[in-house]
């Protein structure tokens, strides 16, 4: 077995027994970006192999807020797959997480494939709608600790996702208000232009970024445009609610 699938089955077992690991980085301090998304391959190869499914891709660290909170100031994208999709309105056990944030986001549907340099009219011509979203990041670090590398072959952080109802993108994306609450409390207040300026450029990175990999957006695809505030940690028995202007609501519980 070569070292990169050595690490992406440490990843791999590090999310399954929702136990933390350390940083790849201190084992391999040269572990380049190219590497990185190898294993992230590699690692999400394991789950297709046990029967997932692949159902889209995440943007990460599209957002100050998001890079100050991690420390990390360039973005990173990883894949979807239907095990991570968690019910609008249901419930998430924090036994399956190590150390679990929630962070609001804006979803994509794609309605057609999306590839290499596009425009930001070409993306959204793509786009068949938009939802109002929140992931669940749960980094398989240490201490939520990682550098580029690291969060690049853990899947950029990703664990779960849950996505409202879709709407007509066909409408101004551009300063969308957000607000997460926990418990009825707002606790993150932000706008869709934190996310690059407009979250439609986040879709345009997403089509260059995959496409250097050797990928593609494809049509039916859900793309999550990257956390908008800084992400909250879970503990049990919160309530979870985003709401974004002009698309709606989509909430979550922790189980006690
Ligand atoms: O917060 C993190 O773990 C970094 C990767 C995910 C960030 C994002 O989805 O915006
Ligand atoms: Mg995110």
């Amino acid at each position: 077995m070569s070292w990169l699938a050595d690490f992406a089955e440490t990843l791999d077992q590090a999310a399954v027994g929702a136990r933390a690991v350390p940083q790849l980085t201190h084992a391999r301090p040269d572990l380049t970006v190219e590497d990185a998304y190898a294993i992230q391959k590699l690692s999400i190869d394991r789950r297709l192999d046990r029967g997932e499914r692949l159902v889209g891709i995440k943007m990460g660290l599209t957002s100050r807020a998001k890079m100050r909170q991690v420390g990390v100031d360039q973005m990173a994208w990883g894949r979807l797959t239907d095990a991570m999709m968690l019910d609008e309105g249901g419930s998430l056990s924090l036994a399956n997480f190590i150390h679990p944030r929630i962070e609001p986001e804006i979803a994509f549907l794609m309605g057609a494939p999306l590839a290499g340099r596009v425009t930001m009219v070409e993306a959204l011509a793509a786009v068949a709608a938009v939802a109002p979203a929140m992931e669940v990041i749960d980094s398989r670090y240490e201490d939520f600790k990682f550098a580029l590398p690291d969060v690049i072959a853990d899947n950029s952080s990703s664990s779960g996702f849950v996505i409202g109802g879709w709407n007509d993108p066909s409408q101004d994306l551009s300063n969308l208000g957000v607000i997460l609450e926990i418990d009825g409390a707002v606790t993150e207040v932000g706008s869709s232009a934190a996310i690059l300026g407009h979250p439609l450029r986040s879709l345009v990175a997403a089509a260059a970024m995959v496409s250097q990999g050797g990928g593609r957006i494809e049509e039916g695809d859900i793309v999550l445009a990257g956390g908008i505030t800084a992400a909250p940690a879970l503990h049990g028995g919160q309530a979870i609610r985003t709401t974004i202007e002009n698309l709606g609501s989509v909430a979550l519980r922790v189980q006690a």
